[in-house]
């Protein structure tokens, strides 16, 4: 039995544990309940008692060096779980953190140009019935733009809104005159995608109904947008056009931000570029949201905000704005 300690006692000595697995083979070898060493513990109860304290002494000496073995690899690993430990998990991490979509930066913009000329904002639901999104609007029963083709129908006469004129009309109907409000919003159009053309996009309209509100306080409310929006040297234009909801109506244009009027490919060599249509509110969407036009008369117009988002950042394919590339949307930085 004293050779058998002895052999075990070099090996003991030999050990050094480079891994924890290591370390817990060496336990199970050794020192677990089936190990090497219980059972010799287990043996001991047999010497002679003559032998009892000399053999003891051996035992008790191995049992202490294999347990310092042990000791000594955990030591270790504490050391490394303190390591670890004393990382700062407070810090900041410096990975991008996100921002606002430069759909949002720019309808903040638009919102707080219209706020500082006395317009509210106003809201309304997407999904529409066909008196708000077209017949208060004064489109004809058989008008093109209510052809399957062109609108999300969901039932025979419900349908995803169009324009956000739909909203304006409810609140004129709640609303007695003087209403003056900005409306944003999504609208929906059954377009095929391209860089142009987009199934939905995104819309602010605004509507002035007071009494004796006129053509020229249009122009002024428009021109002033236009110089906070693109700069103070902007110049505005207005080109006749047609509206079923207005008359008359106009395509407004500014001259152009990037070549300063002298043409280039945005403006396609004219110096100027569209970026909105308005009119006065045709008598009979007033009667039909029951403001007498005799009484009250409005101005109206609407702007897509892709479109300007697009001028202000020269970004020449709409599908960025829904595709969520990280590479598109991090170039933009705002303080909202
Ligand atoms: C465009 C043109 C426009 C309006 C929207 C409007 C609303 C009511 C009554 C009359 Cl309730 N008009 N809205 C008027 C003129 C033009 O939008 O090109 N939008 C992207």
């Amino acid at each position: 039995m004293k050779d058998r300690i002895e052999n075990l006692l070099s090996e003991v000595e030999k050990f050094a544990a480079t891994s924890i697995e290591q370390a817990e083979q060496f336990r199970l070898k050794y020192m677990s309940r089936k190990g090497e060493i219980s059972v010799l513990f287990d043996e001991f109860k047999t010497v002679s008692p003559e032998m009892k304290r000399e053999v003891g002494q051996l035992l008790n000496k191995l049992k202490t060096i294999a347990q310092e073995k042990l000791d000594a690899v955990k030591g270790a690993g504490d050391a490394q779980e303190e390591k670890k430990s004393s990382d700062d998990l407070t810090r900041p991490s410096n990975s991008f953190v996100g921002g606002r979509h430069p759909l949002t930066i720019i309808r903040k913009e638009i919102l707080d140009i219209f706020s500082r000329q006395g317009f509210t904002v106003a809201d309304g639901p997407e999904i529409e019935d066909d008196w708000h999104n077209f017949s208060a609007l004064n489109f004809p029963e058989e008008h093109p733009a209510r052809d399957m083709q062109d609108t999300f129908f969901i039932d025979k006469d419900i349908a995803l809104r169009t324009h956000t004129s739909s909203v304006q009309v409810r609140v004129l109907e709640k609303t007695a005159p003087p209403v003056r409000i900005v409306m944003p919003g999504r609208v929906y159009r059954n377009e095929a995608i391209s860089a142009r053309a987009h199934c939905f996009f995104h819309q602010v309209e605004g509507l002035y109904v007071d009494k004796g509100v006129s053509f020229a306080d249009m122009k002024q409310v428009l021109l002033y947008f236009s110089r906070e929006m693109f700069g103070e040297k902007t110049e505005i234009r207005l080109r006749p056009s047609y509206f079923p909801f207005t008359e008359p109506s106009a395509e407004m244009d500014i001259s152009c931000t990037i070549c300063g009027g002298k043409g280039c490919n945005v403006c396609k060599h004219s110096g100027w570029v569209e970026i909105l249509g308005c009119g006065m509110v045709d008598p009979t969407v007033l009667q039909n949201c029951k403001v007498d036009p005799n009484v009250y008369s409005g101005f109206a117009f609407g702007m897509g905000i892709e479109r300007i988002t697009m001028l202000k950042y020269g970004v020449n394919d709409l599908r960025l704005f829904s595709e969520n590339d990280v590479r598109f949307l991090s170039q933009f930085k705002s303080a909202l």
